[in-house]
C-alpha cells in the first residue's frame, strides 16, 4: 500500500479507477471482485490523500457521491426529449392486437421485440456530458421533471463517468430507479425498531427515499438504477436495434436486467409472459408487467407516437399484487410451535391473480404497528405463493362500525397459558403436543415431503386421526397397521387407500438421518440446518448429547439455533418420542464421516433446472449437496455447471451465453452414479 502522502496525482487517478471497478463489479454486475474490506480500506486512503489535496478531487470520485444539501430544493427541468408513458395491455389478446396492429401499420408478416421486466420504481432521466454525469431528472409530467442529481449521485449502480474512452457528448439514459425487496424489508425492519413510519411497499420506498431532501438520507437507502432504453444521444451513431443500443448502455457501466431478451411475433412475447410471470416471486425486486418493444429502431421511426405513447411499445401488465378490501373479522390461529397468529378474514378480493379471504396480521405488535380495526378497509398484498398480508388501513375510510381487535388471554384451541418471550413478537401457546392445533402441525410437518415422505397422510386426514384421538405423537403414526379397521371406517378411507397408505408408512421408516432431524420439527432447524448438523454429528447419541458449544461449531449454526436444539433434546417427552420412533422401526443408513471439504464436489456450485423424468429436482439436489456441491437457484459466471432437464428456459439461455458447462439428465445420473449417490 501507497503511504498517502507519497502518492502523485497520477496513483491517485489509479485508485478512484480501482475503486470504480470494484464499486461496478459490486453494483451492476453482482460480481464482487474484493472483499469489502478490502474497498473500505481503499476508500479511506482516497479520502485522506483528497483531504491532504482537496485541489485533485475528481468528480468521478467515488467520495463525491454524497455531497451537501440543494440550496433551494429540487428545481423544475425540462427533459431534451419527452419522457414517454406507455400503453398497457392486461390480457393476452390485446397484445395480439398490439402486434396485429403494428404488422399491419408496417405491412411485415413477423415483427421481433424486445421484452423487458417492467421494473416497479420511479422512471428518471440521467444527462452525460463528454462522459460525465451531469443531470438526473424524475418524470415528473414527461415534459419537465425535478433536478435530483445529488440523490441520484448517492446510487452506486448510476455510472458517474462512462465506462469508455470515446463517450458521445451528450448522452441521455432513461431507466428506473427501485429498491431491491431485501433492502425494502431491512428498512421497514429498521423504522419498525426505531417506531417510525414503515413503507408499504418497495416503491413508495423507493420515491420517499429520492423525495429526499438530504443527500445523506438517500445514501443510506439500498436504491438500484437500471437503464432502459437511450432517450437523447449527439456524438455517437445508435446500433440498428433497441437490444443493441441496451447492450451498448450495460458496456459503458449501466445495469441492465439481465432477463431481457428479444422474442418474434405476439407467441414469442407470450410465451416470455408466461415464464417471468412464473418467476415473479421469486425475483429480487417487484415488477408489475413486461415492456415489449419493436426492437429495429428504424421501424420505431417510422411507427412513432400517438399522443405521449409511443406506438411501437406496450406494457402487458401482471395482476395487481395490491388490492383494498374490508376486514370482516379476525381469527387466531395455532402454528406447530405454538405461535398465535392473528388472521384476518376479508371481503374476498382479487389480488395478485387469485381470489383471497384470509390475510397474515403476523402478531399483536403489528395488530397495533397498523392500528387496525374489524371493519376497516384495508390494503392486502400478496405476491406469488407467499401468505397475504395486510400491509396498511386505509384511515380515510373508517367506517363507524370499526371495532378493536382483542387478541386472547389464552390459547383459543386448547386453553392453556399463552406467553411471550422477551425481545419476542411472537406470543406462544405453552401447551406444547397437549393442544391439538400444535399436534396437527407438528405431525404434518413429520410427514411432509422434505421430512418423512409419507404420501397419502394429508392435512384433512392428520385433522380426523387427531380429533379422533387415534394419534397424539408421530410414533402412533407407526402404530396405524394395528388399526386398519378404524382407519376404514373414516370418511373417504377405503380398502385400497388404507393398504396404500399404509404401505407409504412402511416404506418412509427407511429415512435419512437429515430427513429425520428435520421432521422433528425442531425450532429453527430447516432442511439445511438438519443436514448441517447430521454431517457433522454421525451419530443421532452424539448430537443429542452435543453442548452448545459443540453445536456452534456446526456450520450455520448459532447461539440461538444451537439453545433450540439443546432444549429440545432436554425435554423427556422428545427423547421418549425419539426412542419410541426408533422403536417403531425407523432406521436410516450411516453415513462414513467425510469433512465437507473432502467430498467430491465440494467447492463446485450446481443450478438444476426444467422438468427431470427419473428424479424430482429436489431429489438431484440432495445428492449434489449429499457430495459436497453448493446449490444455487441462479445461473451466474460462478455457476460450474448447469443440470438442464426438459424445457429449461432463461437459465439455459443465461448458461449458454455465460459459457457455463451444461448436462441433462442423463449427464447428471452418470455424475451421480460415478459417485456413489445413486
Ligand atoms: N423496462 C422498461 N420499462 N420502461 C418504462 N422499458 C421501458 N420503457 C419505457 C417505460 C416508460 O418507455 C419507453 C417508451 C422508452
Amino acid at each position: 500500500m501507497i503511504q498517502e502522502t507519497d502518492m502523485t496525482h497520477q496513483q491517485m487517478l489509479d485508485l478512484i479507477q480501482q475503486l470504480n471497478d470494484y464499486s461496478y463489479a459490486y453494483h451492476v454486475k453482482d460480481e464482487p471482485i474484493v472483499p469489502d474490506a478490502v474497498y473500505d480500506r481503499d476508500y479511506r486512503q482516497l479520502q485522506s490523500i483528497e483531504a491532504e489535496h482537496p485541489e485533485w478531487i475528481q468528480a468521478d470520485s467515488p467520495t463525491q457521491r454524497v455531497g451537501e444539501k440543494p440550496d433551494s430544493g429540487f428545481t423544475n427541468v425540462a427533459h431534451t426529449v419527452p419522457m414517454l408513458s406507455l400503453d398497457n395491455a392486461f390480457d393476452n389478446e390485446s397484445l395480439a392486437d398490439f402486434d396485429q396492429r403494428i404488422r399491419k401499420l408496417l405491412n411485415a408478416e413477423q415483427v421481433t421485440y424486445c421484452c423487458e421486466p417492467k421494473l416497479d420504481g420511479l422512471a428518471i432521466s440521467l444527462r452525460y456530458e463528454e462522459g460525465r454525469l451531469v443531470r438526473g431528472v424524475t418524470r415528473g409530467d414527461g415534459l419537465s421533471g425535478e433536478d435530483i442529481t445529488s440523490n441520484i449521485k448517492t446510487i452506486y449502480s448510476v455510472p458517474l463517468k462512462l465506462r469508455t474512452k470515446t463517450p458521445p457528448a451528450v448522452l441521455e439514459v432513461r431507466g428506473e430507479i427501485y429498491m431491491p425487496k431485501e433492502g425494502f424489508e431491512k428498512l421497514n425492519a429498521l423504522a419498525v425498531e426505531q417506531g417510525e413510519k414503515t413503507f408499504v411497499n418497495p416503491r413508495n420506498a423507493a420515491a420517499g427515499s429520492l423525495r429526499q431532501l438530504d443527500p445523506k438520507v438517500t445514501a443510506k437507502r439500498p436504491l438500484v438504477m437500471c437503464a432502459y432504453s437511450i432517450g437523447y444521444v449527439e456524438g455517437w451513431e445508435q446500433p440498428e436495434s433497441h437490444y443493441a443500443g441496451l447492450l451498448q448502455l450495460s458496456e459503458w457501466g449501466f445495469r441492465t436486467n439481465d432477463l431481457m431478451t428479444t422474442a418474434e411475433g405476439a407467441q414469442g412475447c407470450i410465451d416470455y409472459y408466461e415464464k417471468l410471470n412464473e418467476k415473479r416471486a421469486s425475483l429480487s425486486y417487484d415488477i408489475d408487467g413486461i415492456v415489449y418493444k419493436v426492437d429495429q429502431i428504424a421501424l420505431q421511426n417510422q411507427l412513432g407516437f400517438i399522443a405521449r405513447a409511443p406506438r411501437w411499445a406496450i406494457a402487458r401488465k401482471f395482476p395487481a399484487q395490491e388490492e383494498m378490501t374490508r376486514i370482516l373479522g379476525v381469527d387466531f390461529q395455532v402454528g406447530r410451535t405454538g405461535a398465535i397468529t392473528p388472521v384476518a378474514r376479508l371481503e374476498p378480493v382479487f389480488v395478485g391473480g387469485v381470489t383471497v379471504s384470509n390475510a397474515t396480521l403476523h402478531n399483536k405488535d403489528e395488530i397495533a404497528r397498523l392500528g387496525v380495526k374489524v371493519n376497516d378497509f384495508v390494503i392486502v398484498h400478496r405476491a406469488g405463493d407467499v401468505i397475504p398480508k395486510v400491509v396498511q388501513v386505509v384511515i380515510d375510510k373508517r367506517p363507524e362500525n370499526a371495532t378493536e381487535v382483542i387478541f386472547p388471554e389464552a390459547c383459543p384451541v386448547c386453553g392453556s397459558d399463552l406467553e411471550q418471550v422477551e425481545g419476542e413478537a411472537v406470543i406462544r401457546c405453552t401447551g406444547g403436543l397437549v393442544c391439538g392445533a400444535q399436534l396437527k402441525e407438528s405431525l404434518k410437518h413429520f410427514v411432509s415431503r422434505k421430512a418423512m415422505d409419507i404420501d397419502g397422510l394429508g392435512d384433512k386426514l392428520i385433522e380426523q386421526l387427531v380429533d379422533q384421538q387415534l394419534v397424539k405423537t408421530p410414533v402412533d403414526i407407526f402404530t396405524l397397521s394395528e388399526k386398519k379397521d378404524t382407519l376404514l371406517s373414516m370418511e373417504r378411507m377405503g380398502q385400497k387407500s388404507v393398504e396404500k397408505l399404509l404401505a407409504s408408512i412402511e416404506i418412509a421408516k427407511s429415512t435419512q438421518f437429515n430427513r429425520f432431524i428435520y421432521s422433528l420439527g425442531i425450532r429453527e432447524v430447516g432442511e439445511a440446518t438438519a443436514r448441517a448438523l447430521t454431517s457433522y454429528f454421525t451419530e443421532l447419541d452424539d448430537l443429542m448429547a452435543a453442548d452448545q458449544e459443540t453445536l456452534v461449531e456446526v456450520e450455520d449454526v448459532g447461539p440461538i439455533v444451537a439453545q433450540h436444539v439443546r432444549l429440545f433434546f432436554d425435554q423427556e417427552l422428545n427423547r421418549d418420542t425419539i426412542k419410541g420412533l426408533l422403536a417403531a422401526g425407523v432406521v436410516w443408513e450411516k453415513k462414513q464421516q467425510v469433512s465437507a471439504d473432502e467430498l467430491p464436489l465440494s467447492g463446485k456450485t450446481y443450478v438444476v433446472t426444467g422438468s427431470l423424468s427419473q428424479f424430482s429436482r429436489d431429489q438431484v439436489k440432495d445428492k449434489l449437496q449429499a457430495l459436497g456441491a453448493k446449490v444455487s437457484g441462479s445461473v451466474s459466471a460462478k455457476t460450474d455447471c448447469l443440470v438442464a432437464g426438459e424445457k429449461a428456459g432463461s437459465k439455459l439461455t443465461k448458461a449458454q451465453s455465460l459459457n457455463v458447462p451444461i448436462i441433462d439428465e442423463a449427464g447428471v445420473i452418470a455424475l451421480l452414479t460415478e459417485h456413489g449417490a445413486i
